[in-house]
């Protein structure tokens, strides 16, 4: 169990981003907030800090030793405990630039605080009580998600629907545990055998909710990190085309003649809330010369990292031998096989790869099919956006999982007859597994490997 001991000195970062904007922020959090700032502002008309009313705003400047003025600002006073940190807290507002804004913290630094670790004010939160871990998880992931709908799955979890889900589930284990724990002290209340029934139940319904949240990690999983899909095939079938039609904007080169593109061309789109990094490459055949050799080995090196391969056709052309051994070459398990130029006559003959996406590239025709086909095999199915809790992190996927497997576990053993403590003990590692999940239990090292993902300033 990670035991915050508190901390006794103040912190303070720029937490708005690098670079010019109308203002910066300067964050000041700590116990010694009020010190800081006193030494470093002379306030318009509002007395000390210590005597600032809680949620204020005070004008004034910043001032050098000497006096200087070194900007103009507006000083918000957040005293603890309710601030972001749980500490007093003061955010200090001037000018945006990056000189002036790192001029404001360097005053700060020297007036007693000490610069913030990366995620720092986010672990104090944590660390204070204010918010568990896989909410302070969240705080990050909020910062990172690319797409409408991934930050609607974060705030979610922000708000902590996943951690009451997880509380949940704990106090019924805990439930369990107790009845297991008086049956063995108080032995003639109960039969072993009408506790071990009891068990058996209650693990079934905690397996099913269980299994509901681990539902919807694959989903979770895409709506974060989205996915990788490589368009490749023969020379001239229309990848570039593909890639321009599915970015709607003109990316990459496109041109009659075989061999068109050589790099690999990577661009973001968002497809139904998706973040998709779309990937062109070289056409694949055998190559002519170095340049295509490396272009060739390039394009296998792109497939072998996607998550989806569409592998494009000519639709307007039979199958000959170099698409042959393209099909028979990429055997990801993800493929999609697109039928482009369907705007031409068809060349390939019935019957072959029915069910297959048909677009023309050229024209942008049944590009919304593609798109369909894609999020269907992404998700599996399922819709993207669950309205429920979403688990759309690895760790706590994994930690679902060792809770799920000492369930199993459990149950069987109670099913099997055998003592009813060797359940007991199995349900007891499925709470320190959903503890890990919120940070209840948690060894301080993953803790620190948590807020080390963070940038300085959150
Ligand atoms: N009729 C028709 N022509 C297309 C279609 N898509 C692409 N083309 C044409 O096919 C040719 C090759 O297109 P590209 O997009 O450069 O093909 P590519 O697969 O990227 O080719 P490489 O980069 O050389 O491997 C161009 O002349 C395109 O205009 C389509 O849907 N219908
Ligand atoms: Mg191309």
């Amino acid at each position: 169990m990670y035991q915050y001991k508190g901390e006794d000195d103040t912190i303070a970062a720029i937490i708005t981003p690098a670079g010019s904007g109308g203002v910066g922020i300067v964050r000041v959090s700590g116990k010694d907030t009020a010190g800081v700032v006193s030494r470093i502002f002379t306030g318009k008309s509002c007395g000390a800090p210590s005597e600032w009313r809680a949620y204020s705003i005070h004008y004034g400047w910043i001032k050098a030793e000497a006096g200087d003025v070194i900007d103009e600002v507006l000083v918000a006073w957040m005293p603890g405990p309710k601030s972001y940190t749980c500490e007093d807290v003061a955010e200090i507002s001037g000018h945006g630039g990056p000189a002036v804004i790192r001029l404001i913290l360097n005053h700060c630094l020297q007036a007693g605080a000490r610069l913030a670790a990366p995620g720092e004010f986010t672990k104090r939160a944590f660390l204070n009580g204010r918010i568990d871990l896989a909410q302070a998880e969240a705080v990050l992931d909020i910062i990172t998600a690319r797409t409408e709908a991934g930050v609607r799955a974060v705030e979610r979890q922000l708000k902590g629907d996943l951690s009451v889900e997880l509380e949940t589930l704990r106090a019924m284990l805990l439930g369990v545990l107790g009845g297991i724990e008086a049956l063995l002290n108080f032995p003639e209340e109960d039969t072993d055998a009408g506790q071990a029934g009891k068990v058996v139940r209650d693990m079934a319904l905690i397996l099913t909710r269980l299994d509901a949240l681990l539902s919807t990690a694959p989903r979770g999983r895409i709506l974060k990190e989205g996915i990788r899909v490589v368009i490749c095939g023969k020379p001239n079938v229309g990848k570039s085309s593909l890639l321009n039609a599915l970015l709607r904007a003109p990316r990459a080169i496109v041109t009659d003649v075989a061999g068109t593109t050589r790099d690999v061309i990577e661009e973001c789109v968002n497809i139904d809330g998706i973040p998709v990094n779309l990937v062109d490459t070289a056409g694949i055949l055998v190559p002519r010369d170095k340049v295509e050799e490396e272009a060739v080995r390039r394009s296998r090196e792109a497939i072998a990292s996607a998550d989806i391969v569409l592998c494009v056709l000519d639709q307007s052309c039979p199958l000959d031998e170099t698409d042959r051994a393209l099909i028979a070459g990429i055997s990801h398990p993800r493929r999609i096989m697109v039928l482009n130029k369907a705007d031409l006559p068809s060349g390939l003959g019935h019957d072959v790869f029915e069910g297959s996406p048909k677009v023309s590239a050229l024209r942008r025709d049944g590009m919304d099919e593609l798109r369909r086909a894609m999020v269907r095999m992404a998700t599996g199915d399922a819709a993207v956006e669950a309205r429920g809790v979403l688990v759309n992190d690895a760790r706590h996927a994994e930690a679902l999982q060792g809770a799920k497997e000492a369930l199993q576990r459990a149950k069987h053993a109670a099913l099997q007859g055998d003592p009813l403590e060797f359940s007991a003990e199995d349900i007891k590692a499925a709470v320190n597994a959903l503890d890990a999940i919120t940070g209840r239990h948690v060894d301080a090292d993953v803790i620190d490997h948590i807020f080390a993902k963070f940038c300085i300033g959150k």
